[in-house]
């Protein structure tokens, strides 16, 4: 455990608990694995319901719908164990947790919540979030999917792009707008006719996570898959602030497992006679990323007590993503130098992490619209359009 500034003091002995079973589970079934799974380009889809077993799917959720009632630093601390893994397992649970259980929590009627939240916090069903279209990324509020009302039900038209397991998802959370150009949510199921979810392959980032589209082909869709709770565009926002804020902590794990890696490997590898960690480059490489991760550490563990006040600010929670995440970046170029020609290889994690991070410092908001976020809360004026 990398804790230069003894924050394990300020977290409690149930959190200690849960990272010590997430970081158990991750380097006994993720670590040996992952490195041949991203070779592949494959998803190792077994471990969702392994997830689901350990609670680490929607843990904020309260039991009675299947999560496990947890604070939002137990939220963080398993989201750091998970991308300490891979970003591609991480990506998994914040979707599941944040992107699919989250709307259905908060803007799902009963029905809703007791038939698709049970399912999704063991694992059973894979769900994924449909915001992004060919034509609409950083401006999610242009986006052209289309929902329209047609007798009791709608019909729903339209594209979503990069959408994490859609592929293999049994459920997709999709945003579109209806014949008032008002956006709504919608659960569309897997098997509604006209809707397909073809793999976007090929990736050179997170490549042990599923990518896809979604295709709604006049799709039909009855009244009780809409989520009644929310309209506009505060409601993906809102998603996003919870997944935005637990990347904040997964950036960590990533970075931890780079920087450890290159700690380890440089008090062992001799050159010149003596271990690479005594030459003063190394060791300002090592000083520098202890106290960057310490530095991130201490913003999200001040990001998840806001959070659990509900006082955490879509600025804050943007500026905490935006510096973990490039962060977490930066550890691994460093860290994979340290390694000289060894850290090209599959041997040492920092490769997987740095291609990974790239998608990571794309998604849920791109490192500059997040500056810009910050940069409107600082001036009032919004320098998106
Ligand atoms: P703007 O006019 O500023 O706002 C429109 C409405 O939205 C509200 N809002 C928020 N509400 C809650 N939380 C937030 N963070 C919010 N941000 C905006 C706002 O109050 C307003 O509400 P109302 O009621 O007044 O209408 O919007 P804009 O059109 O200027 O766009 C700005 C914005 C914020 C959308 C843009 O800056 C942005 O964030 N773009 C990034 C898009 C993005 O993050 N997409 C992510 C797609 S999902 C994904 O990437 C999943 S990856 C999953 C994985 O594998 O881990
Ligand atoms: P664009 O919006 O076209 O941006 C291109 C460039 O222009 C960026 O550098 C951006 O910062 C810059 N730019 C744009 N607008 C401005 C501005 N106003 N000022 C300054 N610069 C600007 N989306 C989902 O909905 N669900 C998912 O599950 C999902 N999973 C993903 C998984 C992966 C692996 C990836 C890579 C993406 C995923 N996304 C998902 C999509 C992701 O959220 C978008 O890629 C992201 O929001 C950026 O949109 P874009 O790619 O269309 O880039």
């Amino acid at each position: 455990m990398v804790d230069y500034f003894n924050l394990d003091e300020l977290i409690s002995e149930e959190h200690k608990i849960i990272r010590n079973s997430a970081k158990e589970w991750v380097n006994r079934r993720v670590k040996p694995v992952i490195d041949e799974y991203s070779h592949r380009h494959e998803y190792p889809e077994h471990l969702m319901k392994e997830m689901g077993e350990l609670g680490f799917l929607g843990p904020f959720i309260l039991e009675e719908y299947g999560g496990s009632g947890l604070d939002m630093i137990s939220y963080g601390i398993i989201m750091q164990e998970l991308e300490a893994g891979d970003s591609s397992i991480r990506s998994s649970a914040s979707v599941q947790s944040s992107l699919v259980m989250y709307p259905i929590y908060y803007f799902g009627t009963e029905e809703q919540k007791r038939k698709y939240l049970p399912k999704l916090a063991s694992g059973e069903f894979v769900g994924c979030f449909g915001l992004t279209e060919p034509n609409h990324g950083s401006d999610p509020g242009g986006m052209e999917c289309k929902l329209t009302k047609q007798g009791g039900n709608y019909i729903l038209n339209g594209a979503k792009m990069w959408i994490t397991n859609s592929p293999i998802a049994d459920i997709a959370i999709v945003w579109a707008k209806d014949d008032e150009g008002i956006i709504k949510g919608i659960i569309v199921e897997k098997d509604f006719k006209g809707f397909s979810a073809p793999e976007i392959s090929k990736k050179w980032s997170l490549r042990a996570s599923l990518t896809g589209e979604l295709v709604f082909d006049n799709v039909i869709v009855p009244e009780e898959n809409i989520l009644p709770g929310i309209k506009g565009l505060k409601g993906p926002m809102m998603c996003l602030n919870s997944a935005r804020y637990g990347i904040a902590w997964g950036a960590i794990g990533a970075a931890i497992d780079c920087y450890s890696s290159a700690l380890e490997y440089s008090l062992q590898r001799k050159q010149f006679n003596v271990p690479i960690a005594s030459f003063q480059f190394q060791q300002k490489k090592l000083a520098e990323m202890l106290t960057e991760i310490t530095k991130a550490q201490l913003l999200a563990w001040r990001l998840g007590v806001l959070k659990n006040e509900d006082k955490a600010s879509p600025g804050q929670i943007s500026m905490a993503k935006r510096n973990n995440v490039k962060m977490a970046l930066d550890i691994a170029r460093e860290s994979r130098q340290m390694l000289g020609a060894m850290g090209i290889t599959g041997d040492f994690p920092m490769m997987r992490h740095m291609m990974n991070l790239e998608s990571v410092i794309t998604y849920e908001g791109t490192h500059d619209i997040h500056l810009l976020i910050t940069g409107m809360d600082i001036t009032g004026i919004s320098a998106f359009k």
